[in-house]
C-alpha cells in the first residue's frame, strides 16, 4: 500500500532525483526505517504535517473526554463508574503525551490550544455526536476505541520517534478501553429485550460515524500520498476502514446485533466484507463545524481553559519565584 500511495501521489510529491541533497538524505533515512528525532534536520513541510496531525490527535483525545464525561454521574454501578472514570483519565493522559510530542517540533502548547479554540485546528469528527444512553459508552469503547486502535497501531512504527514512542502506551490503554466497551455491550445484549434494544440503537447511531473516523476515501485524501512517502502513514484510510469492518462484523454477530448497512455482504473472492456508501456530505458537514455537538464541544473546552487561568498563573508565579531565588543565590 505504501508504494501504491506514493505511486498515486507522484504528481504531487517529489522523487529522489528531484530533491535537494539534504532532503534526499532525509528521505533515504526514512526509506531505511531509521527514526527521525526532534533535533534532526527535517523538511519544513514534514515538520508542519506532523504538527498538524499530532496536535489534531491530541485535541481529539481531550475533546474525546466530553461525550463520555456526560455519563460519569449516571453510570449504572459504582464499578462501571470507576472504570469509566479511569478510561476518561487515560484519554487526558494521551492528550498530554501527544501535546508533548508536538512540542518537540518547536510549537508551544499555548499555540496549539489557541488553534483548537479558534476553530483552526480540527479534532476527530466522531466527538461531535451526542451520547444519548448508557449503551453509547459501550458503543464508543467498542467501535470508537476499536477504530482508534486499528488506526494507531501502525503509528507506533511511524517515522517520527517521539510520536511513535508516545503511541505505544496509548495503544495499550486503548485496548483496555475497547474491551470495557465490548463488556458493556455484552452485558446489555444478555439483559432484557429493552437493554438489547438500547445496544442496537447505539450501534445504529455510532456505526457510520465510526467508519468516518478513518478520514476521506483514498481518492479524496489530500495528505495521504505525502504522508505515505514520509512513512507517517503506513496504511491508507480505506485500507484501515476495511480492517475495521472485517474485524467488527463477527463481533456484532456474537452480540446478536445487526450492523445498520443493508449492503454489507461477505465477498468470498476478496476475502473481506463489501459495505455500503458512506455519507461524505455528513462527514464534510461535521468537519465544517456543523455537526450535532461541534459548537457545544468547543465552547466547553474554551470555558475549561478560561476557568484554569488562575491555576496556570499560580504555577507560573511559583516557577518565577523559584527561578528568581536560584538566580539570586
Ligand atoms: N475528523 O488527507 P486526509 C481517538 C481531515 S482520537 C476530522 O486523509 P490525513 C480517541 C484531515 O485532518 C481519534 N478531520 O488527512 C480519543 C485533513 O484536514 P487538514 C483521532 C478529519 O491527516 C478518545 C482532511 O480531513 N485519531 O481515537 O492524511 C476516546 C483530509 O484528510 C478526519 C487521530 O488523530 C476525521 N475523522 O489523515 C476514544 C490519529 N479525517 O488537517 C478514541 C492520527 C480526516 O489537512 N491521525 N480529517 O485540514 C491520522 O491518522 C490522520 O490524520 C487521519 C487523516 C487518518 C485522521
Amino acid at each position: 500500500m505504501y508504494a501504491q500511495l506514493v505511486e498515486t501521489g507522484l504528481s504531487k510529491i517529489q522523487n529522489l532525483e528531484e530533491m535537494a541533497p539534504e532532503e534526499r538524505a532525509f528521505q533515504q533515512r526514512i526509506d531505511e526505517g531509521i527514526k527521525i528525532e526532534a533535533k534532526d534536520w527535517m523538511p519544513e513541510a514534514y515538520r508542519k504535517t506532523l504538527v498538524r496531525q499530532i496536535s489534531q490527535h491530541a485535541h481529539s483525545e481531550i475533546v474525546g473526554q466530553l461525550p463520555e464525561a456526560n455519563w460519569v454521574t449516571r453510570a449504572p454501578t459504582l464499578e462501571r463508574k470507576a472504570i469509566l472514570l479511569a478510561k476518561i483519565q487515560d484519554e487526558a493522559g494521551h492528550g498530554l503525551y501527544l501535546y508533548s510530542a508536538a512540542e518537540t517540533l518547536g510549537v508551544s502548547r499555548d499555540q496549539l490550544l489557541g488553534d483548537l479554540h479558534s476553530g483552526k485546528a480540527k479534532y476527530s469528527s466522531i466527538f461531535n455526536y451526542p451520547t444519548l444512553s448508557w449503551a453509547d459508552m459501550g458503543a464508543i469503547g467498542w467501535l470508537v476505541d476499536g477504530s482508534a486502535i486499528i488506526n494507531q497501531i501502525p503509528l507506533c512504527r511511524c517515522s517520527y520517534g517521539p510520536y511513535a514512542r508516545a503511541m505505544v502506551r496509548v495503544c495499550k490503554e486503548e485496548s483496555f478501553h475497547a474491551r470495557q466497551g465490548y463488556d458493556i455491550m455484552m452485558a446489555l445484549c444478555r439483559g432484557t429485550a429493552e437493554q438489547k434494544q438500547m445496544a442496537q440503537d447505539a450501534l445504529n447511531r455510532w456505526w457510520w460515524p465510526a467508519l468516518m473516523m478513518f478520514g476521506p476515501s483514498d481518492a479524496a485524501s489530500v495528505n495521504s500520498a505525502q504522508s505515505a512517502q514520509w512513512r507517517i502513514k503506513l496504511f491508507s484510510n480505506d485500507e484501515l476502514r476495511q480492517r475495521m469492518v472485517d474485524q467488527t462484523v463477527p463481533q456484532a454477530e456474537y452480540l446478536g446485533l445487526t450492523i445498520p448497512d443493508p449492503d454489507l455482504k461477505w465477498n468470498e473472492a476478496k476475502g473481506s466484507y463489501d459495505f455500503g456508501a458512506i455519507d461524505w456530505e455528513e462527514f464534510n458537514n461535521v468537519l465544517r463545524g456543523n455537526g450535532p455537538c461541534n459548537r457545544q464541544r468547543l465552547q466547553v473546552r474554551k470555558q475549561a481553559y478560561d476557568d484554569g487561568e488562575w491555576f496556570r498563573d499560580g504555577l507560573q508565579a511559583h516557577a518565577d519565584k523559584h527561578q528568581g531565588a536560584r538566580q539570586a543565590a
